[in-house]
């Protein structure tokens, strides 16, 4: 199937963890893309704030798709990856366990609690450890105890498959969402000592070849 594919083109930049998470699920579905790498910062031509780019996504960040197959356009690295499940995962390889409702359901609330939850928590963490422009260790503290948090939750289900997918029975889209965020945890400043089955999938995430591939095409 991939053989009649135009290349998609995925919208990135060589750091942070969205855009890779997009190509873990090309590289796992076989969909040929082409990675266009942008600055961070308002250049008119180069920039995820200039306006060229915002006439992809007016969001400014990074990842965004564009398919020449069907002409859609998608930002939001939630919606870039369903869109590309609905479209191009029909054999359900990296999708929900089952067509349940409950299935459904539990691959929704782990790709939501990413997005919405251990994500930004795990971003402002970032943020007060190395950008803020003034110390501001409360701030720091209150995010990195969050990030924390979201991490006893994580482990909690990864007892469910001792510790080899987030859903129990295979790796889907949602480890590939879970996964940069999570290998960034020393340069947020944490430890996965408390944390012993995120560790084991973590590692186990590495050997994949759908996430080397992806980190390689994205980072070099
Ligand atoms: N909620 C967005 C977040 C996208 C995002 O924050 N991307 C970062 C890179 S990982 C970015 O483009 N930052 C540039 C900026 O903030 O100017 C998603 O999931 O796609």
């Amino acid at each position: 199937m991939a053989g009649h594919i135009k290349p998609l083109t995925l919208h990135a930049h060589s750091s942070g963890p969205n855009p890779v998470k997009v190509a873990m699920a090309l590289e796992a579905l076989h969909i040929p893309y082409e990675v266009k790498q942008w600055e961070f910062g308002p250049d008119p031509k180069k920039g995820v704030k200039g306006e060229t780019y915002l006439k992809i996504n007016e969001n400014g960040r990074v990842p965004a798709i564009e398919d020449p197959n069907t002409g859609v356009t998608a930002w939001e690295s939630g919606a870039c990856m369903n869109y590309i499940r609905r479209v191009y995962d029909k054999g359900n390889v990296i999708g929900p366990s089952g067509d349940s409702a409950q299935d459904l359901v539990d691959f929704e609330k782990w790709e939501y609690f990413l997005l919405s939850t251990l994500g930004p928590m795990m971003g402002q963490t970032n943020w007060f450890k190395h950008f803020n422009a003034e110390k501001n260790e409360n701030a720091l503290e209150r995010y990195t105890a969050q990030a924390y948090r979201c991490y006893d939750v994580l482990e909690g289900q990864l007892k469910k498959s001792g510790g080899e997918s987030i859903i129990p029975g295979r790796v889907t889209a949602v480890d590939y969402h879970f996964e940069p965020w999570v290998r960034s945890y020393s340069f947020a400043g944490l430890s996965l000592d408390n944390h012993p089955l995120i560790f084991k999938w973590l590692g186990l995430m590495n050997t994949r070849e759908e996430v080397k591939e992806a980190y390689f095409r994205i980072r070099g």
